[in-house]
């Protein structure tokens, strides 16, 4: 082959891989290493370069690991439930299984062809009912221990489709498929308590090593917030003809109370329909009730939103600090799922508060005083100064919603915020309480493409789970995939399949006809491929123990790269379920991901999003035709900062074919490397052994020959680079790391002599990256085992040592003294040490150099 020719070097390469089975991960042999990438659901579009950019990078390290000797287990598998699959299935009738496996066969080519090192022995399939089993499975374990209940929650429902929409589908409250308005309908739904975990979720983020900005966004969604319960009493109440009845606020800033003006209650709140009779404006306050109905939660909360309300008339609430009596409205600003679903509003300190109460009127009082603008000691004594200044600083600059001391306060006036919280806290009977953002996780779905939930309904016995010998439920054959009139699944229309017996009194029972979100095989499927083909359990206890690790305290997973889009929902789900079965001593660790890293998005060219409908989504089948695996994989890894959004350019991608080109002209200067190549390769995969005999292509050099300086010099820039390789990777900084290994072959290509084993140190360190082109000159060198299970080569530290020489200083011509420089000093190093050079002063005497000139490692000339 003279030529460089990538269809028959990848595909002779994928093919000695497929036979030799190298990326075969065994169970329990040696120092393991479980790196992972989140599975692709296998849509109708096929691989995306995103998925190429995540997969090739822990394919880089997964295949560095390997050489370096760990045992590794690089999983793929199938996230294969989900929407599109269904939607495609209702368009078209097909089956979502057929459909479904079309999808996963074009993605296993794809994937294939890109050359990964997974271990396909241990593909999975979310979808398939031996996979699915488990996912039932732990869903009952949940069941079993009340973590896993019924409970009325809102959808969204298109009223023309009659469907129930995930909230993707109906973003803005506008329905994905129709653009008619959504409505939010109370539907009875099985809920996971993920927020009984909420605090241990929290919490053992100080275990694992994920990006700072990855764990705020956990931290942010879980929501940790500690504050203070108390009772506000409203009056008239609705039992008694006189007194009151209590309702509880959750505030952060009890000092703030004195200053609570106001109360509100979210549209919600439970209290209103006792309070029917006595609101006056009831008419008025149910329809807005109603319009709130349709509000999103972001929308409710979002700042820039206008917020709105009615007061309820007829009715007060008694401020329980300063025994005043305060309106009370509802407002959508309040949500009923958060702290107690009532606030006491303090306008001068809150921000929300305060555009409320200047939209509608109410009244605001200064309670705390801002920090910065006063002399304090003079304040703290002039009290009446010190409520001007507030009421000054409030009306210029808005709400103060920072810490101070304490005014209008009766006995707390002049304590500060943190302790004035905890004193008025206990005088007002309130308890401290630490609330959560997070609330419990809607698990079930109306929908067919997802995993039937195991559970029976009997009227004597209620809820029953199915029995383990009788798992999995599998998902039945149905004519239609569309949810029906009701908003009932599809599968609630096969009477022969919903009707059941009663796993406990063999009674007459209804199965139960949700399905499960997509989020469930995923949140598990890390622990599947330890053991991916076992029958009686998800995964043996000793799969596990080897994979994981069995640390409690550090995560199992060592290292899962993902997209950022992912970093909050999945992460946490799947966090609950191995903390749920850590706790079932089903798992050995408390953490299933040791440490996570994300990657940044491909953009197409110029910068705009990928997209269909602009027509700028790369296909990378036409790549891998084009140009080959190899230039492909460097190409997206070379793009730019691994976690930086970066435009994909097809002009920039001939550089990286360039590249691979090079390499393969050092090495067919060296010699012929085709018929060795393919004597080899037909060797080790068993073809019919050609004639011509196979023999290292490269002289050897006699060991007594004198090295060339350019050669010692070459050497240096070898085994500096494996050095930078070998770190690069570690810190995924593979742009850098390429384009060191383009500066190492561009200097190979100049240089008259190149020897053997430094090639070969070459072709190891680029393996990783491009891993056919590497294999494939590997053999041609007279290897005869795969370079990928070859040993990762170790630098020379000697020779990364900075190797230094002297070079003669002349004056106007003349020599005049001489400078140690490093090798590797740029023009600017070696004219600063030039320049304080004694003599070089001396001679100088004072004036300025007009010219310098170097000739490098050689010689510098000053003229003066
Ligand atoms: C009085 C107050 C005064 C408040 C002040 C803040 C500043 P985080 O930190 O997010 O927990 N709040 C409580 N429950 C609410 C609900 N269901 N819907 C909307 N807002 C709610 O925020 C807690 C604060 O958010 C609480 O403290 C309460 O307002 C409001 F100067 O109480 B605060
Ligand atoms: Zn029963």
């Amino acid at each position: 082959m003279k030529n460089y020719d990538h269809k028959k070097i990848e595909s002779f390469a994928q093919k000695l891989w497929d036979k030799k089975k190298i990326y075969k991960a065994s169970d329990g042999k040696g120092r393991k290493f479980y790196p992972l990438v989140e599975f692709p659901y296998p849509s109708g579009a096929g691989l995306h370069t995103g998925h190429i950019r995540s997969y090739t990078a822990m394919d880089i390290i997964s295949r560095k690991k390997r050489m370096e000797g760990f045992n590794v287990l690089y999983p793929i598998g199938w996230d294969a439930f989900g929407l599109p699959t269904e939607n495609y299935a209702i368009k078209t009738g097909k089956k979502p299984a057929l459909v479904t496996k079309q999808n996963t066969d074009t993605f296993r080519r794809q994937l294939k062809a890109v050359g990964f090192s997974f271990d396909w022995s241990r593909e999975i399939n979310t979808t398939d009912p031996k996979y699915y089993k488990w996912t039932q499975w732990i869903f009952l374990q949940l069941f079993k221990k009340g973590l896993a209940y019924k409970a009325k929650s809102y959808i969204n429902w298109c009223p023309k489709d009659k469907i129930g929409l995930a909230n993707e589908e109906a973003i803005g409250g506008i329905c994905d498929r129709c653009g008619s308005q959504t409505e939010k309908r109370e539907k009875e739904q099985w809920m996971l308590a993920i927020t009984k975990y909420a605090d241990r979720l929290d919490k053992d983020l100080d275990l694992v090593d994920y990006p700072e900005r990855v764990k705020i966004q956990q931290r942010n969604w879980i929501g940790k917030s500690e504050g203070a319960e108390i009772e506000f009493k409203i009056t008239p109440s609705p039992y008694k003809e006189e007194g009151w009845v209590g309702v509880k606020v959750f505030t952060t800033r009890a000092d703030t109370i004195f200053g609570a003006t106001y109360m509100v209650l979210a549209p919600e709140h439970e209290l209103l329909n006792n309070l029917k009779d006595k609101i006056k404006n009831w008419a008025e306050v149910e329809k807005y009730i109603q319009e709130v109905k349709k509000k999103s939660e972001t929308e409710r909360t979002d700042d820039t939103k206008i917020k709105t309300g009615v007061e309820l008339k007829g009715i007060k609430a008694i401020n329980p600090a300063s025994k005043e009596e305060i309106p009370v409205w509802i407002a959508d600003y309040v949500l009923a799922g958060y702290g107690t679903g009532a606030i006491m509003a303090v306008p001068a300190h809150d921000e929300r508060d305060y555009a409320f109460a200047k939209k509608y009127n109410l009244s605001i009082k200064e309670v705390v005083l801002p920090e910065g603008n006063v002399d304090f000691k003079i304040a703290i004594n002039n009290l009446p100064d010190n409520v001007k200044f507030a009421k000054k600083h409030i009306e210029e600059k808005g709400p103060y919603s920072d810490n101070g001391y304490l005014i209008n306060s009766d006995k707390f006036t002049d304590i500060h915020s943190e302790q004035a919280k905890k004193e008025i806290t206990k005088f007002v009977g309130g308890k401290i309480v630490i609330k959560f953002k997070l609330r419990d996780w809607v698990f079930s779905r109306q929908r067919y493409w997802g995993e039937p939930i195991p559970l029976v309904y009997c009227d004597r016995c209620k809820w029953v789970p199915v029995r383990d010998k009788d798992l999995p439920v599998k998902l039945p054959e149905v004519k239609s995939y569309k949810p029906t009139d009701t908003g009932e699944s599809p599968l609630a229309s096969i009477t022969k399949w919903v009707n059941t017996k009663c796993p406990l009194c063999k009674r007459k029972a209804r199965r139960e006809t949700d399905t499960m979100p997509n989020w469930a095989g995923s949140s598990w499927y890390y622990l599947r491929y330890t053991d991916s083909k076992n029958s009686g359990a998800f995964a043996s206890k000793k799969n596990l123990k080897y994979w994981l690790g069995d640390d409690p305290r550090r995560g199992g997973v060592d290292w899962y790269n993902g997209g950022m889009e992912h970093t909050t929902l999945h992460l946490l789900y799947s966090r609950f379920w191995h903390k749920f079965l850590y706790d079932l001593k089903l798992v050995p660790q408390a953490e299933p991901y040791a440490k996570r890293t994300s990657h940044g998005m491909i953009l197409g060219e110029g910068g705009v999003k990928m997209s269909k409908s602009i027509g700028n989504v790369v296909n990378p089948d036409s790549i891998v035709k084009t140009y080959g695996a190899d230039t492909l994989r460097v190409y997206e890894m070379f793009m730019g900062p691994f976690e930086d959004a970066v435009a994909w350019s097809m002009d920039s991608i001939i550089g990286s074919r360039r590249f691979i080109e090079k390499i393969w002209r050092i090495q067919a200067r060296l010699g012929d490397s085709s018929k060795i190549s393919a004597d080899a390769f037909s060797q080790v995969l068993g073809f019919p052994r050609q004639n011509n005999s196979a023999k290292g292509g490269l002289e050897a050099r006699p060991d007594h020959e004198k090295k060339h300086a350019s050669e010692i010099l070459l050497q240096k820039l070898l085994h500096k680079t494996i050095k930078k390789i070998s770190e690069d990777i570690e810190n995924m900084r593979f742009n850098t790391a390429i384009s060191a290994m383009m500066i190492l072959a561009t200097e190979m290509e100049k240089s008259p002599s190149v020897e053997v084993k430094d090639f070969k140190m070459f072709l190891q360190i680029l393996a990783p990256f491009a891993p056919h082109i590497a294999e494939h000159l590997w053999f041609s060198l007279g290897e005869k085992k795969s370079v990928h299970i070859s040993t990762w080569p170790k630098w020379d530290e000697n020779l990364i040592k900075d190797y230094e020489i002297k070079i003669a200083v002349q004056m106007n011509g003349k020599a005049r003294s001489e400078i140690i420089i490093s090798v590797d000093d740029n023009e600017e190093d070696v004219k600063k040490k030039a320049l304080i050079d004694e003599k070089v002063i001396k001679y100088l005497g004072g004036s300025e150099p007009k010219k310098i000139i170097y000739i490098k490692n050689r010689v510098i000339n000053i003229l003066y």
